[in-house]
């Protein structure tokens, strides 16, 4: 089927609606059937695949270049917005906000922390990340981020298009790459000279890459975290992540009103056997009696259990799709790393792009992958190792136990154990 051009949409330099036409270029709408086959084609230099923080900070780095960005993303903007996900920034991804000249409210309402406490069952240890790197983390939740991201978008003409099914990736290895999805009973196609995969762990952009030339490495945790959000006051000013016999637990927050814990549970443990009761109950015992004193306990305004992996892909570039965030990675939530991930992949990504249209330097496009890679690892062995360091596992022993007190002890005992910890946790330099 050839196209002709026919509408121009909303100004929008890059979009045009094209109807089906016959060999003479007479338009063919006649009847419903063919109304239904009406495909949207609309060009534009980069596609990004999914709203999320990976795909909507790249967005905005990219506009605020000049450069013609679309995102598709396949939920609506509420859905999107009710993830309650991660909740502690490091220090690059909230200058990457600050660049974006959007971190007003962040700062306002955000909470800096200088440190945070690992728990062994009898004492607190506490990392006192801004003695030992200068920086502080600040507590600020993804669904913030989030929304401050979603609203700055119209004004700089970032266009999203929620409610996209069907998203697939074609030619992805040529030099014309394109999207299509459906909506509203239309199909549309997307033209861009790269397409972006920020469409978290199941979404199609990884997929869309031979498995002939990736390799992935996995490693699936025996147990998951149950969270709870809640509005009440936090038992801690900093958070506190605990290693009790019972399993991991985690106290924190959102804001001074609103809390966030979690537990370490079996995989095979439903969220409705979890009464709010049994829940707090759990958390009182694990996180310690000093945190118990000050935990107020309130109904949960959600509850949910995820499971724990570690995961690479890699390269994360093949021909023109490039991956960022979760579609390429995932961490275990212990060392607070995805969503910093996701910023840091946009980073070198947004850098990438820029250097290919402003420039016309490919170099950054090509060594995007080995250089989001060096930092993937790195924060893939922070979190491997939290989360080794402060979970039972069900096939451990006494002697793993007994690896984990020392680990523990040293830690409480030496200013260089600390410093490592903490510098992992506010981040490596980009
Ligand atoms: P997201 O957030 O999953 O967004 C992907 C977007 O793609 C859309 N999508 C599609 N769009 C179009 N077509 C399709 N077929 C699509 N399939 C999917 C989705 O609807 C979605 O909008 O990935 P992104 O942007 O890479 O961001 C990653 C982060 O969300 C994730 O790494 C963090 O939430 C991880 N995480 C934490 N990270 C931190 O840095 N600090 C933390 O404190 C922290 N705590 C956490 C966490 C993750 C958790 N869970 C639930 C996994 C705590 C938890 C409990
Ligand atoms: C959260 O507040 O949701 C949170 C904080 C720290 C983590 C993971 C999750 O390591």
């Amino acid at each position: 089927m050839r196209y002709i051009r026919t509408t121009r949409l909303l100004n929008h330099p890059t979009i045009w609606l094209l109807r089906p036409c016959n060999g003479d270029g007479q338009k063919a709408m006649i009847g419903a059937n063919l109304v239904r086959q009406e495909r949207r084609i609309m060009k534009t230099q980069v596609a990004i695949i999914g709203a999320g923080p990976a795909g909507l900070l790249l967005g905005h780095l990219l506009r605020a270049e000049g450069i013609d960005t679309v995102i598709v993303e396949r939920a609506a903007p509420d859905y999107v917005l009710g993830r309650i996900r991660a909740g502690v920034l490091e220090r690059t991804t909230t200058d990457l906000m600050d660049q974006l000249g959007l971190g007003a409210r962040m700062h306002a309402e955000g909470l800096p922390h200088d440190g945070f406490h690992l728990a062994d069952g009898e004492r607190l240890i506490r990392i006192d990340v801004a003695a030992l790197t200068g920086k502080q983390v600040m507590v600020y939740g993804q669904t913030e981020i989030t929304r401050d991201l979603m609203e700055a978008a119209p004004e700089r003409g970032l266009e999203i298009i929620y409610d996209a099914g069907d998203v697939a990736l074609h030619d992805v290895d040529s030099d014309a790459p394109y999207l299509t999805y459906s909506k509203d009973g239309t199909t549309h196609r997307i033209d861009a000279q790269f397409l972006c995969g920020c469409d978290g762990f199941h979404g199609p952009s990884r997929k869309a890459i031979p498995a002939s030339v990736a390799t992935a490495y996995e490693k699936v945790y025996p147990f998951g975290w149950l969270g709870i959000l809640a509005d009440v006051p936090p038992c801690n000013h900093e958070l506190i992540y605990a290693n009790h016999e019972r399993g991991f637990a985690l106290a924190s927050m959102r804001s001074e009103t609103r809390s966030r814990y979690y537990v370490q549970v079996a995989l095979d443990e439903k969220v409705e056997d979890w009464s709010d009761d049994r829940l707090w109950d759990e958390l009182a015992i694990r996180l310690g009696p000093e945190a118990a004193a000050h935990m107020v306990r309130g109904p949960a305004l959600e509850k949910s259990i995820a499971p724990l992996r570690s995961f690479v892909f890699e390269p994360m570039r093949h021909g023109r799709l490039m991956l960022a965030g979760d579609s390429a990675h995932i961490v275990p939530p212990t060392g607070a790393k995805g969503l910093n991930l996701a910023a840091s992949d946009v980073h070198y990504l947004s850098q990438a792009l820029i250097g290919y249209f402003r420039r016309r330097d490919a170099d950054g496009v090509a060594g995007y992958s080995a250089k989001a890679l060096a930092r993937v690892w790195k924060a893939e062995r922070f979190s491997w190792q939290l989360t080794r360091l402060m979970h039972r596992f069900p096939d451990s022993d006494a002697f793993d136990r007994r690896m984990q007190v020392a680990d523990l002890d040293y830690i409480a005992s030496s200013v260089a154990a600390q410093t490592t910890i903490a510098e992992n946790y506010v981040g490596l330099p980009l």
